[in-house]
């Protein structure tokens, strides 16, 4: 159990300070209210982890106001009548004070996290009449549920309950059978779309960013924030390859930003949010002795490993700026990455491993959902910008940035489809959030703006297989999959939801895309 004792001498002080808060004990209260389900020391059971990591992310109410008046769709009851305004305040502010102590979180811990369902029986074919192709996942995050629809009728074949808080794309096998999905505090499910059940799932972090799926499909990266570790999980039985500590060239521990995979490259690419290193971590069969030390060939189990040597090893790339998030071109080789302070970006080749352009990216652009389209004799990425309201594009060729197009707010999320001649970009944040610009991918102007329910966030969009639908959600506890005619921009179907958040494809994301982020 993790008491922390510095809070309760807070905690007295201001008892006997403030008037009124004669008997606030956060730490008291806590364990007395919350431990049951969150456990005694605060990093999830039933419940999520009530640490900063996780409560710092998440959007919709304040922690007061979740403690005071429950959290709908949950099990988290409300406790007004027994916690008054003080206590609350001071229970949240405990919650949001970093854990003095982070237990380890290694190979044994998160082995022992790991749950397989018994009940799951493996299907040989899909048990439903759909073209697998074509499936279309919708994370609805007002719930914590994962719909299944068919992408041609908009039917809904299941709707599973997930970890709480998925953050991220979930991530397809090649083959588009099973999807892993991965949640805020750590846990990684896996599903098969076939059998419409779940197979399983592992904590493999305590707070976590993202996950990456290798290109032979044996492989989940794990990218945390806590503890400051990779962690590879087998795709087959979720069990654990490596655990591997994010430690800068000189020593300083960091978080990882985010992790994806490159197919041609056979690794897995991830920045480090507090050290200027991008990290390449090979999982090919024989990884090229002369950048990856130390690496040994897959079958190393068979043969025997020596103990510094691993199946997963390391490239390090010093960079000259922080990196955020970052996007690929399609070839994989080189690396666009935004600047940690939202002010810029650079280019890294990972052939010669070093900066070989800089990037005018202001406005905190958002590259994991950037997207790529051909644009006369050249290929253009664009982005949205996180902090003002525009849309910036990037010739890949020259890395000068063509067009900067302003939109009626901050946006989060591009999408479009090879067989669209739009990109769709939403306003998240801001008093226009109700609108969705529709963008001619030849001329870079808006054509058409959006208001499916006024006053309603509108936002995310992905495209059917054939790019002939795009879906949209209405982002709210009683919101809904708007299905509209991509050529005609006509609203065609309404398919009620609980806040849903991302959609995806299983056929543009296995494909990659040139529409779709990765
Ligand atoms: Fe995300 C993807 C980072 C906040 C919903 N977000 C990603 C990815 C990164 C990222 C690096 C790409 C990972 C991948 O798909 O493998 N997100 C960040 C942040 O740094 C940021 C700004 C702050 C943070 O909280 O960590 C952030 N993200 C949010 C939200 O507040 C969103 C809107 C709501 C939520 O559920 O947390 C949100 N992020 C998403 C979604 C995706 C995503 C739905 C997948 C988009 C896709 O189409 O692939």
């Amino acid at each position: 159990m993790t008491r922390n004792t510095g809070f309760s001498r807070i905690a007295l002080v201001l008892s006997l300070t403030l008037p009124g808060a004669a008997l606030a004990d956060p730490v008291a209260d806590y364990q007395e209210f919350c431990a049951e389900c969150h456990e005694a020391d605060r990093l999830g059971g039933t419940g999520p982890a009530l640490i900063p990591q996780t409560l710092k992310r998440m959007r919709g109410p304040k922690v007061e106001a979740v403690i005071r008046d429950g959290r709908v769709a949950t099990q988290m009851p409300d406790f007004a009548e027994d916690l008054d305004e003080t206590r609350i305040a001071e229970l949240a502010a405990y919650l949001k004070t970093p854990l003095e102590i982070v237990p380890p979180w290694g190979e044994a811990e998160i082995m022992a996290s790991r749950v397989l369902d018994e009940d799951y029986q493996a299907a040989d074919a899909p048990v439903w009449a759909s073209d697998p192709m074509n499936i279309t996942l919708v994370v609805e995050t007002g719930d914590h549920h994962v719909s299944v629809l068919d992408g041609d009728t908009f039917e809904v074949l299941d709707r599973f309950a997930t970890p709480f808080a998925v953050h991220g794309g979930p991530k397809f096998s090649p083959d588009g059978r099973y999807v892993f999905i991965m949640s805020r505090d750590g846990w990684v499910q896996k599903y098969d779309i076939w059998s419409l059940q779940q197979v399983g799932r592992i904590r493999a972090g305590l707070n976590s960013r993202n996950i990456a799926m290798s290109g032979d499909g044996k492989w989940i990266a794990v990218a945390n924030y806590l503890p400051n570790t990779l962690t590879l999980l087998s795709t087959d039985d979720l069990s654990v390859a490596e655990v591997h500590e994010i430690k800068g060239k000189d020593g300083t521990p960091s978080r990882v930003s985010a992790v994806y995979q490159a197919p041609p490259r056979e690794s897995f690419v991830l920045a480090l949010k507090d050290v200027p290193e991008i990290w390449e971590v090979s999982y090919a069969k024989h990884p090229d002795p002369g950048i990856f030390a130390g690496g040994l060939a897959h079958d190393w189990k068979i043969e025997g490993p020596t103990p510094q040597d691993t199946p997963f090893p390391i490239r390090k790339i010093t960079t000259p700026d922080y990196l955020d998030d970052f996007f690929f071109d399609q070839s994989y080789e080189y690396v666009m990455g935004a600047s940690r302070k939202g002010d810029g970006g650079q280019v890294i080749d990972l052939l010669i491993g070093q900066k070989v352009a800089d990037l005018d990216l202001p406005g905190m652009p958002h590259l994991g959902s950037g997207i790529t389209w051909k644009w006369g004799d050249t290929t253009v990425m664009a982005t949205p910008h996180l902090k003002d309201g525009n849309v910036s594009v990037i010739d890949m060729t020259s890395w000068q940035t063509i067009k900067r197009i302003a939109t009626d707010g901050p946006g989060f999320f591009m999408r479009s489809h090879e067989n669209s001649k739009y990109v769709w970009v939403d306003v998240f944040f801001g008093p226009n959030k109700d609108a969705m610009h529709v963008i001619d991918k030849e001329t870079l102007e808006i054509v058409r703006t959006l208001h499916p329910v006024p006053g309603a966030t509108v936002a995310h969009v992905e495209f059917t297989r054939d790019g002939s639908h795009a879906l949209v959600s209405v982002w709210e506890d009683d919101g809904a999959v708007l299905v509209y005619d991509a050529e005609t921009l006509e609203l065609v179907k309404t398919l009620p939801m609980r806040k849903p958040s991302g959609k995806y494809n299983v056929w543009n994301k296995i494909t990659f895309s040139e529409g779709t982020s990765h």
